[in-house]
């Protein structure tokens, strides 16, 4: 009797809830089509829901993937105006600087109509430092603006197309194709080198680099063309030539009214907004 009436309970119960959900309407009639339908629609039906899956999981690893990327770097040599830049497009106040030992970064919102938001990071510059924070870095940046001293450009050329050819050959960034922006700063002195001019020195020298670099390579590791060759092979290196855009805008962190003055930095704000 006991067991009886447990059993009626448990039997009981289900019917209750089966009265109380709404939906088991529905379930029961789909369970009746479903049965009722050829094996071969229902394979279909199957597939078709894997591929819708298969879909989603493929857009949201797309679509993350490239929001990870959402870094500026800041990067170029010592001196060249990185700090002062960074301060400038954060709060466009002018701020003494001295040469950085650590990265500083902070949300930076582009001028644009969509006013999208970045994370602005500043570099070090040093030699020592230069590749280990580039190294962190890399993989998550969406731009690279490479700033350059454009008043002692001439005395640097070297260093600064070594530098350029260590990014722009590098696995991870020529693979990720981040916007490249040179940054021809310090404009407001009246040295300075037009970035019209300094985008000529260096398709030269980098021209010079790319033989002299892949012999090097080769004499090394006795393997020909193992490494990323920049440009076109046989023919003068272009900036033009490469997978990655690369954008020359001419700047002044300072500014031509002095430290107490505004930056005149509108052209590169112009390009963080294209991003
Ligand atoms: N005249 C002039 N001076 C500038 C300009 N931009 C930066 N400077 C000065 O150049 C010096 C170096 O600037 P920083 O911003 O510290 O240079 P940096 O690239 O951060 O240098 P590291 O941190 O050593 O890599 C400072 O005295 C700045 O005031 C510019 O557009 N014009
Ligand atoms: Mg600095």
């Amino acid at each position: 009797m006991e067991a009886d009436s447990t059993g009626g309970n448990m039997r009981g119960k289900p019917d209750v809830e089966m009265a109380d959900n709404p939906l088991e309407p529905y379930v029961e009639f789909l369970r009746q089509q479903l049965e009722d339908q050829d094996p071969v629609f229902l394979i279909g039906v199957i597939v078709a829901l894997a591929v819708v899956i298969i879909t989603c999981v493929f857009l949201k690893y797309f679509l993350s993937s490239k929001t990870v990327r959402s870094a500026v770097l800041l990067v170029g040599l010592c001196d060249s105006g990185k700090t002062l830049l960074f301060s400038r497009l954060l709060s466009g106040k002018f701020k003494r600087t001295q040469t950085s030992i650590t990265d500083s970064s902070a949300p930076y919102k582009a001028k644009s109509d969509r006013g999208s938001t970045w994370t602005l990071i500043d570099l070090p510059g040093h030699d020592s430092l230069r590749c280990q924070y580039l190294e962190k870095f890399k993989s998550a940046a969406r731009a690279i603006v490479f700033v350059v001293d454009s008043a002692i450009f001439q005395k640097e050329v070297r260093d600064v197309s070594e530098f350029l050819y260590d990014l722009l050959t590098d696995a991870v960034i020529s693979r990720n194709a981040p916007a490249m922006i040179v940054v021809c700063n310090k404009q407001d002195i009246t040295m300075a080198k037009s970035a019209k001019l300094i985008q000529q020195q260096l398709e030269k020298e980098l021209n010079t680099l790319r033989v002299t670099r892949s012999a090097a390579l080769s004499s090394q590791d006795g393997s020909v063309g193992g490494s990323l060759y920049l440009g076109k092979k046989g023919k003068d290196f272009e900036f033009a030539h490469l997978p990655v855009k690369v954008e020359f805008v001419e700047c002044s962190a300072r500014g031509s009214k002095g430290d107490d003055g505004e930056a005149d930095i509108k052209n590169l704000e112009k390009s963080l907004a294209k991003l």
